[in-house]
């Protein structure tokens, strides 16, 4: 492996748009890339935490900067419009990008988190209740269910979930079983960000739609790594966040069925989301400005713009394509070891992260002897803590893999893991 025309995507030329990727590390952190000990390539496997960002997302943004920077909707001067049609111009391209219809459809957030407590609290504060139940699944992320687990507590509503079998599979059959006429809300993550599995959504949309509940898809690790067609797979609501999608942090997207936003009340109030006000009352801003209250994330939505601009010209399939070629990669040359467990489904079968344990060493020791090679990748929990409770580990190592990265870097990484086998043997 290694030899560019294996690779579904012109690895080399990409990597020359990413200048960080020339980083060497291992120094005084106080000065980045300049201390004496900086004398290790980086080899940067932590994308599903937050991805690089190319020059042309970095120059898109300065230019915003440098060009026209100013508040949106606010001056009719020229600074202000401009800033205002590109400001706009990225919601259409996000709603292009994920098959929404229209700009109505898709909000700026902070990221995923923040879209989904939009949700939890918007939606679900008024239209939760006792005898109502949310069901997610074992894998969720903290950002859903920690926040759904909260919003049942105010409301009296519960919380169930759908079992994880040990191949790391969703078990469909428990999910026809939970899902019934008391659902009120499926909320689900697309793929797992610690198991690699990826959910059959679509289907799981089908099931809540039968029982008239509604479905939120967490889409943070399968949107920058896939084609996703949100009106394909029928979801009521889906979140996103643009830092693990080449673009800056500081931007999150929520899809909403337009019918669905309209119904809701917002969320944060204020400046922006008003159409009118009086000392007694208020009326909403259109969608999607009703959720987008004070000074809204202006540079990250034209940043996003310009990533989503960049993935496509790439070609989602061919991302899809070498992301899956990289974790099925690591999948193997790790499964050889046989005191290192892997976490969730087959390699064929899985989103592009893989995490591990070493036999006896604790992850954050591990990643701690993997940096001193150059290897970064994560330490902890991944926010999956009661996934982890299931696996009976307190923690894992990730590696997660996106589109400038190269089979010499699985090597670097199974070199690694390796060398702390024999370090702790
Ligand atoms: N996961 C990781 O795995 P934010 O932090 O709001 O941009 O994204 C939250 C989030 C929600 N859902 C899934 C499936 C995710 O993977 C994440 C972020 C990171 O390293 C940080 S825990």
């Amino acid at each position: 492996m290694g030899t560019q025309e294996q690779y579904p995507v012109d690895v080399a030329s990409i990597r020359e748009d990413f200048p960080i990727l020339e980083r060497k590390v291992g120094g005084d952190i106080e000065t980045p890339g300049e201390g004496p000990d900086d004398t290790r390539p980086l080899v940067y496997l932590d994308n599903a935490a937050t991805s690089h960002t190319p020059t042309a997302v970095v120059d898109r943004i300065a230019d915003y900067y440098y060009s026209y920077n100013s508040n949106v909707h606010r001056g009719i001067h020229h600074l202000s419009q401009e800033a205002s049609v590109a400001y706009e111009n990225a919601h259409d391209r996000v709603a292009e990008f994920i098959g929404a219809a229209g700009r109505e459809e898709v909000v700026f957030t902070k990221n995923t988190t923040e879209s989904m407590n939009l949700v939890a609290y918007a939606w679900g504060l008024s239209e939760l209740g006792p005898g109502d139940t949310v069901v997610l699944s074992e894998m969720e992320h903290h950002a859903s269910l920690v926040t759904w687990q909260q919003i049942a507590k105010k409301t009296g509503a519960t919380v169930e979930y759908i079992r994880v079998d040990d191949a790391g599979r969703l078990d469909m059959d428990h999910a026809a079983e939970l899902i019934d006429d008391s659902t009120a809300m499926v909320s689900v993550v697309h793929v797992s960000n610690t198991l690699g599995t990826v959910t059959p959504v679509a289907e799981l949309a089908d099931l809540a739609h039968d029982h008239d509940a509604y479905i939120f898809v967490d889409g943070a690790q399968s949107v920058p790594t896939r084609p996703v067609d949100v009106e394909a797979i029928d979801a009521d609501f889906f979140a996103f966040s643009g830092h693990k999608m080449l673009g800056p942090t500081g931007i999150g997207v929520l899809y909403g069925k337009e019918h669905i936003l309209e119904e809701m009340q917002p969320y944060l109030y204020g400046g922006e989301m008003i159409r009118s006000v009086t000392y007694e009352d208020s009326t909403w801003e259109e969608l999607p400005w009703k959720f987008e209250a004070g000074t809204p994330v202006i540079a990250q939505g034209i940043g996003l713009h310009a990533a989503i601009d960049y993935l496509e010209d790439v070609g989602m399939e061919r991302v899809q394509a070498h992301e899956e070629l990289l974790a099925e990669y690591a999948y193997d040359e790790l499964s050889a070891f046989d005191d290192v467990e892997i976490y969730g489904p087959p390699g064929d079968e899985r989103g592009g992260l893989v995490a591990f344990n070493l036999d006896g060493v604790h992850a954050h020791d591990l990643s701690s002897i993997l940096n001193d090679h150059g290897v970064a990748i994560r330490a902890g929990d991944h926010c999956t803590q009661p996934l982890h409770d299931k696996l009976g580990v307190p923690a894992s190592t990730r590696a997660s893999f996106y589109i400038y990265n190269t089979t010499d870097e699985v090597d670097a990484l199974v070199d690694a893991v390796d060398d702390a086998r024999q370090l702790f043997a």
